[in-house]
């Protein structure tokens, strides 16, 4: 029991020490005391990193929704679940109770079985951040269906490539969706996705802002109508321990998205005890993470960690700048926030509005801040510190990935001393390594690297679906025995870990995951482009933004350059989404290149962010010429 909230920083070396020491007893312990079971494990932990595999409480059976809402209904189930804010101010908060999430998750349980859904199957859900979003996922989980969420800001061809790769036999979704003072046209996007998914038999559809939309005879239906005839129990679905629980993707280094496989029980037992420490939750507490539940964050932190710990964790559909710059403060103010979870995009681009936004509200209530998506710098760091948390809230910098699950790097707050843009030290059973260029671990402090994580943990996804050989390549090959995260990391004297951005071909913007590869896949399907290249350049607002060199095929020489950038932004925007947008075009002549053709993004990263003073030996460039006449004209 002890174990299971740190409270101060002798009990967090003591705790984590011993959970490296003997994990398995570690985890074992944390899985027997805080969670309800239908069969107990033969095995804490098997694994190989080289196959690679991992099975957690092997041979276990639980169903995650008896943990998340069937087992608080004795003492919680007047307590609010979740707290949806609505976009619109018009609109009454709702607080949805223990028992009435449960029995919303039950109808819909019951609504899914009869409209053909077993146990396996894949469910894609496209729904704005509204109750049916949550209620949808949950009901997956009961029945046992794995869960695909698609961020509904993609477009229609991001969306089908998604429902195709994993063969989703359903897509949940709604009329449109609610903005600031827009809406958006969702089942229009549904409906182009489906022409290329010949699979999908079956669409629910929400109706969230009353408009006409097209209904497909024999495929598509209302859900309401369905839910109020739907039975109001349903007897979880019994799941094996590494059963699939939900597939979410994430961008790679080559076009197509990966599909990262979470499995039941290692996913819940560590989301939950990560949400207890490191936001250090009390059974009183509000708690809300801005993230959408179309990202890992949103999955892990919104809904599954919070529900186990049968804690209230609230929903927001709207935007930070709807019906102004105050509305974040305003709702911290409303529902008296406890704990408050976004984004450094978010931070930076409420930190350039007038801080009347900030003052006009009572942010008492805080207790705890975090950030995750991409590192904070150091002045959004102190205007977050100085102005929400009035230096008086700690801030948890919480790094991790759609592939870890949870959170591996972060403060446990009121217990480890935090320091701006550091994630500071690994969470309890987490064993992370800074790697040198020859592939060696640096055991020393006061190294940076590339960064791993030498064991297990139980929230790692276990594959990707449908390529294992992938999941291999991309994590466990350029480190034998380690799993490499992707990111660079130093590690100062104390031990803490700054997280240093992106190693690979990565790009993160407003915190949103976006590869090179897709990006440029799809600006080169442009009839005037010959090759492109694309790199992330420091932006105040976003983090990074996106820089592009295109070169242009001759019969493109003769066209309008304006006409022509609108086009390529227009093409991303239909195939990726509007996020993947460039800032800047360049039309360039050549790309530096490698002998062996690999373009040097390393020269091009140079460039658009204006650093060209050091640009390294490009004399062993395969075209050293064009990078002069890059750098003339660079924008
Ligand atoms: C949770 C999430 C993962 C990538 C990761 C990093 C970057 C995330 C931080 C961070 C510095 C942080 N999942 N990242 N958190 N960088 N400090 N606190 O964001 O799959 O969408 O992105 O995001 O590069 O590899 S994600």
């Amino acid at each position: 029991m002890s174990n299971y909230h740190i409270k101060h920083l002798e009990e967090y070396f003591q705790v984590y020490r011993n959970s490296v020491r003997n994990p398995e007893e570690f985890w074992e312990e944390i899985a027997e005391e805080h969670f309800v079971w239908r069969r107990r494990w033969d095995k804490v932990l098997k694994w190989d990193f080289d196959a690679p595999e991992v099975t957690w409480f092997q041979n276990a059976q639980l169903n995650i929704t008896e943990n998340c809402l069937d087992r608080h209904l004795d003492t919680r189930a007047n307590k609010t679940a979740i707290l949806f804010e609505p976009n619109n101010l018009e609109e009454a908060a709702q607080h949805i109770s223990y028992s009435e999430l449960h029995l919303r998750v039950c109808k819909m349980a019951n609504v899914l079985r009869a409209n053909g859904i077993q146990k396996g199957d894949r469910v894609c859900i496209y729904l704005p951040m509204i109750p049916e979003l949550a209620v949808a996922v949950l009901a997956c989980a009961r029945v046992g269906a794995i869960h695909s969420v698609v961020f509904a800001g993609f477009s229609s061809i991001a969306l089908s490539t998604r429902i195709n790769d994993c063969d989703c036999k359903m897509v949940i979704t709604s009329d449109g969706s609610y903005r600031g003072n827009k809406t958006i046209d969702l089942k229009g996007i549904v409906d182009v996705a489906l022409e290329d998914c010949s699979e999908v038999s079956s669409v629910l559809v929400v109706n969230r802002i009353g408009s006409t939309i097209q209904m497909k005879e024999g495929r598509d239906q209302w859900l309401q109508p369905l839910l109020d005839k739907a039975k109001s129990t349903f007897t979880a679905e019994i799941m094996d321990a590494e059963d699939p629980l939900f597939i979410l993707y994430t961008s790679g280094s080559t076009g197509k998205p990966k599909g990262m496989v979470h499995t039941c029980a290692g996913y819940m037992v560590y989301t939950a005890y990560t949400f207890k420490n490191i936001f250090q939750y009390r059974e009183q507490d509000v708690y809300w993470c801005t993230a959408d539940i179309g990202w890992i964050t949103g999955h892990s932190y919104i809904v599954y960690g919070p529900l186990a710990n049968g804690a209230t964790t609230v929903m927001f559909e709207g935007v930070p700048s709807y019906p102004d710059y105050g509305r974040f403060w305003d709702i911290i103010e409303k529902h008296k926030i406890t704990q408050f979870y976004t984004a450094p995009t978010a931070i930076r681009a409420l930190a350039k509005e007038k801080l009347e936004f900030v003052e006009k509200y009572d942010l008492s209530s805080l207790k705890v801040l975090g950030t995750v998506g991409e590192p904070i710098n150091e002045e959004a760091w102190h205007w977050y510190n100085n102005n929400i948390g009035k230096r008086k809230s700690p801030i948890v910098d919480t790094w991790w990935q759609t592939e870890t699950g949870g959170i591996l790097i972060s403060p446990i707050p009121y217990v480890t001393p935090t320091t701006p843009t550091y994630a500071t030290l690994p969470f309890i059973g987490i064993q992370p390594a800074l790697m040198d260029e020859n592939g060696e671990e640096m055991r020393e402090n006061q190294v940076e690297g590339r960064l791993c994580i030498k064991f297990p943990w139980p929230s790692m996804a276990r594959t990707i679906w449908g390529n294992h050989d992938r999941y291999r390549d991309t994590y466990f090959s350029a480190y034998k025995g380690k799993y490499f995260t992707g990111d660079g990391a130093l590690r100062d004297a104390v031990g803490y870990y700054r997280i240093t951005g992106r190693v690979d071909d990565v790009i993160i913007v407003s915190g949103h995951n976006l590869g090179t590869a897709p990006i440029e896949d799809s600006i080169n399907e442009h009839p005037a482009v010959a090759e492109s290249a694309i790199v992330g350049f420091p932006h105040d607002v976003k983090g990074n933004a996106l820089y592009g060199f295109v070169i242009l095929k001759e019969t493109g020489e003769g066209r309008d350059r304006e006409n022509l950038k609108k086009e390529i932004n227009q093409q991303i925007t239909e195939q990726i989404g509007p996020i993947a947008k460039l800032d800047k075009i360049q039309f360039v002549p050549g790309l530096p290149k490698t002998r062996s053709g690999k373009i040097m993004r390393r020269i091009l990263r140079k460039i658009a962010g204006k650093d060209t003073k050091n640009l390294g030996d490009i004399s062993t460039l395969l075209n050293p010429e064009v990078v002069q006449d890059i750098m003339d004209k660079a924008l």
